[in-house]
């Protein structure tokens, strides 16, 4: 068990300032890389040093592994942070560190080889007894049929090596099959290289929930417990909350048992993620499994207490696991994406320099930005600007402190997404917690055009969230929408009651 002196980041924007702050309060240096685009960026300012790794295109630098590792010869690191996206899921990276003496601060190579195949991960997690949705192979027309007679239409087509929605094709009798069947392939090959697709029978009206996971090098997993990131549009997580009120505490417990039971049956050790399909009917499938930290992981930082990169840094170093059960944890916690986007323009990425940036501030109020004042937004990356993350006693509470902090930002010379937002967390489908993950792409227009600000009923009904919200998902049956329950609803009736 060897500390660690020196790591090196290997991504940019928030993530990587985010890994460089923890790397300072453990003592650690810090060694940032940057493209051309991004010599002025926080993140490099944020390390104790920084190395330039090429041009713009990620292709050109935070995507090559060759570079990467000469920065980390030359500055001397003995261990690399991949963050998330860019080369995190690659095993490639994590086999080239093994090679060249690095820690790798991140899974073992074969788990993420094999979650990365998403008909083996299901096979793997159908094994260790983790509930799959039902499903069969797609390689040509004859098994797409087959497998479709069997579980009944509608069904999905996914691309075998994809994940995260790209190139999902619904499928709702047999005739539309042999269509569908080529263009999914086509889409498989152009986005993925690889034409396999494997099909799942449809579920609808579904909730994102996933179990945040933490396993050492000695066969121990834990779970942090579950997140609720329903609230996307096209696959872009926008918001996402701890704990999902859709689940009652002993479904919690059920779901982090299975995903621990996951986890060990492909030797997992570092942080990750199993992600769920909470089915309107209460059922829980396994999705996916996210073999990094991911962009919401704050959340679960901000109820348990945990520093997952801190958990991930001593992991990596051979230390065993400090939990040996979730810890506890309290109150409710929410994240909203910050993006360098035009909501109004069909969310067209907004790159340019940033005139002024006001970040919001005080109770319960935690920031995970990514640039500062003067700063160039590039065109060549993720829009993503920066994090916000509330906690609060209570949802009630969390959701008045998001309205408030998002009324707090001052950012000019880049369009943001921050006015959405607002009138995203003031909407009564997310007040009164109905939303599912088609919601925002199905109600963009009402939402477009519906208040930033809360009238004074649901300002009632958000004091009135209060403690009430997390004791409903005790008393709710899982599954069940909180509609019925919900204290927005209850205050409602409470003043009419009243007059
Ligand atoms: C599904 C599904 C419905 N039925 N699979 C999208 C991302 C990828 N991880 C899997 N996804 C889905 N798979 C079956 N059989 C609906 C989705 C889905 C979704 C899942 C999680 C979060 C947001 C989503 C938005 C649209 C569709």
């Amino acid at each position: 068990m060897k500390p660690l002196r020196k790591v090196l980041i290997a991504n940019r924007g928030e993530i990587a300032v985010r890994i460089a702050r923890t790397l300072r309060d453990m003592g650690i240096a810090s060694v940032a890389v940057y493209s051309e685009a991004d010599r002025d960026a926080l993140h490099v300012a944020a390390a104790d040093e920084a190395f330039p790794i090429g041009p713009a295109p990620a292709v050109e630098s935070y995507l090559n592994v060759e570079r990467l590792l000469t920065v980390a010869r030359k500055a001397g690191c003995d261990a690399l942070h991949p963050g998330y996206g860019f080369l995190s899921e690659s095993p490639e990276l994590a086999d080239a560190c093994a090679h060249a003496q690095l820690e790798f601060i991140g899974p073992p190579a074969a788990a993420m080889r094999r979650m990365g195949l998403k008909v083996e991960a299901r096979e793997a997690m159908r094994d260790a007894g983790v509930p799959i949705i039902p499903g069969g192979p797609a390689g040509d027309l004859e098994d797409a049929r087959r497998s479709a007679s069997a579980i009944g239409y509608p069904v999905l087509l996914k691309p075998s090596a994809g994940g995260g929605g790209k190139g999902m094709r619904r499928v709702h009798s047999e005739a539309e099959l042999p269509e569908a069947l080529e263009r999914a392939k086509s889409e498989a090959r152009s986005a993925f290289g690889n034409d396999a697709v494997y099909m799942e029978k449809l579920l609808d009206g579904a909730r994102h929930v996933e179990v945040q996971l933490l396993g050492d090098r000695h066969g121990n997993v834990v779970h942090l417990y579950e997140r609720d990131c329903s609230l996307q549009r096209r696959h872009q997580k926008i918001v996402e909350e701890t704990p999902c009120l859709a689940l009652a505490p002993e479904r919690v417990d059920e779901i982090g048992r299975i995903a621990v039971r996951g986890a060990q049956a492909i030797g997992y050790w570092s942080a990750g993620t199993m992600e769920f399909l909470l089915a309107p009917t209460g059922e829980l499938y396994f999705l996916e499994m996210n073999t990094r930290l991911q962009v919401e992981h704050p959340i679960t930082e901000a109820c348990t207490g945990v520093d997952l990169v801190e958990e991930m840094v001593r992991i990596a170093c051979g230390e065993p696991l400090r939990l040996s059960a979730p810890p506890p944890r309290s109150g409710h916690a929410i994240e909203c994406r910050i993006y360098a986007e035009d909501p109004e323009q069909g969310f067209l990425p907004s790159p340019g320099r940033i005139d002024k940036l006001v970040l919001p501030a005080g109770p319960g109020v935690r920031n995970d930005e990514g640039a500062r004042a003067g700063q160039l937004i590039p065109a060549d990356y993720d829009p993503l600007v920066a994090k916000l993350i509330v906690h609060g006693r209570d949802r009630g509470q969390a959701l008045r402190r998001a309205l408030r902090a998002l009324s707090e930002y001052r950012i000019t010379g880049i369009a943001t997404n921050v006015h959405f937002l607002r009138r995203v967390l003031a909407h009564e489908a997310f007040v009164e917690d109905r939303h599912d993950t088609r919601f925002l792409d199905e109600n963009l227009a009402d939402v477009l055009g519906s208040p930033a600000t809360p009238s004074a009923a649901q300002l009632a009904a958000l004091a009135a969230l209060k403690h009430h919200a997390s004791q409903t998902s005790a008393l709710r049956p899982s599954g069940a929408s909180a509609a019925a329950t919900s204290p927005w609803v209850l205050a409602h009736r409470r003043s009419s009651w009243s007059r």
